[in-house]
């Protein structure tokens, strides 16, 4: 059977990275992921991405990295005319949907930075998902007027609470 011996090749040519069984190669991609410049060190600094997951339904349940103390998964939103933000997350991800960080929706806050950002610095973001193996991207700090060219709801940002 012809059709039964391709899947048999198949089956053994996945063999090798049995070791990742229970998770999906390269099925998140993170486009532009983005921060701004911040004060000093010790303060709060916030990044925007955009998240594809092209495999089998998964949720992102956690973020980290060593520039500073605590990442956390935010979701912003307005309360009384001032944009407040709550903790957030496991974000779902459907197949096929892009899931956008914004600043009037969600967000990956960091707090306790272990120095200030500076424009065209670059660190590391892992991100942690239930079925997907976790996934180290590369973060770009951006000047303070920067805006990403798919930037929505713009002026969110001014009565945002940082601290
Ligand atoms: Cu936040």
């Amino acid at each position: 059977m012809r059709r039964g011996s391709v899947f048999f090749l198949l089956a053994v040519c996945a063999v090798p990275s049995g070791v990742y069984a229970a998770a999906m190669p390269a099925t998140m991609v993170v486009t532009n992921p983005w921060s701004r410049v911040t004060a000093s060190a010790g303060s709060a600094a916030v990044v925007y991405l955009t998240l594809r997951d092209n495999g089998l339904p998964d949720r992102l349940t956690a973020v980290s990295t060593p520039v500073a103390a605590h990442a956390d998964l935010h979701v912003s939103r307005m309360v009384n005319g001032v944009m407040d933000m709550d903790p957030a997350g496991p974000l779902p991800l459907k197949p096929g949907v892009p899931l956008s960080f914004s600043p009037d929706g969600y967000h990956i806050m960091l707090t306790g930075l272990t120095h200030a950002l500076a424009a065209g610095e670059q660190f590391p973001l892992t991100l942690q998902f239930v079925r997907s193996a976790p996934l180290t991207v590369t973060v770009t700090v951006q000047p303070m007027s920067y805006m990403p060219p798919d930037a929505s709801g713009m002026g969110a940002m001014a009565g945002m609470k940082m601290n």
